[in-house]
């Protein structure tokens, strides 16, 4: 029986992609990096130090850990001043509607991105009323594939894995969903995440009444 959903944020809740593009773009343009959105997109759900690992291989270039590590921090500074400008408008369409239903169902609902900003965005949104846990990429240290971030949301909710949904718009959260042993609505193509229990184009498709039709005991 479903009790609880875990959503993903970017790309599920909002959509910061687009922050964290013109974030990576002007890092990648002050040290003459090639970076377009083909590549931005490759970035999706995935962690910060990943994402700079995938944009130095694109461009042939290996760099110490320590200037990489600088690296991830400039594109952050970037990212969070970016920030300020998310607003309680810039919920993705229906996603407000998917939280308010489920609050009003008492179902139990966290939060598993990737991001270790996802405080600051949920605050921007004035979301943080809609979650009873809140897992980002500072509640634990595997990413995604690994499905660490959705056993850490579901035991502190207090359920079993099949006792959740997970929400999730990259390949990668889909993956660590199924290891884990969840269920799982997958937001966006087939292409990406059609290996989801379920999938909705965007989350305007995704209703309760949709969900409830598929998960029935
Ligand atoms: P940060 P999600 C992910 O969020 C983003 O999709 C991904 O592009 C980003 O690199 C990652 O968070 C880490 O974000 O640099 O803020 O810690 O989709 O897991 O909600
Ligand atoms: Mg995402």
């Amino acid at each position: 029986m479903i009790k609880g959903f875990i959503f993903d944020l970017d790309g599920v809740i909002t959509d910061t992609a687009e922050q964290h593009y013109v974030a990576w773009k002007k890092l990648s343009d002050e040290n003459g990096w090639s970076f377009d959105r083909e590549l931005n997109d490759k970035l999706r759900g995935i962690s910060r130090l990943d994402s700079i690992q995938v944009i130095l291989e694109h461009n042939n270039i290996t760099l110490d850990e320590d200037t990489i590590g600088k690296l991830a921090n400039q594109k952050n500074e970037k990212y969070v001043e970016s920030l300020d400008d998310v607003t309680p408008e810039d919920f993705l369409p229906g996603a407000k509607e998917l939280l308010t239903h489920l609050r009003t169902e008492g179902f139990h609902v966290a939060l598993g991105s990737a991001s270790k900003n996802a405080s600051k965005v949920l605050q921007q949104l004035n979301a943080l009323g809609y979650f009873d846990v809140i897992g980002d990429g500072n509640s634990v240290t595997e990413s995604k594939p690994n499905p660490a971030i959705f056993l850490h949301g579901a035991e502190k909710l207090g359920l079993q894995p099949d006792e959740c949904i997970v929400f999730e718009d990259a390949e990668s959260g889909v993956d660590a969903a199924k290891t884990g042993g969840f269920h799982s609505i997958g937001i966006g193509p087939k292409e990406r995440v059609g290996h989801a229990d379920l999938r909705f184009d965007s989350m305007a498709d995704a209703t309760l009444f949709e969900i409830k039709s598929y998960f029935k005991d």
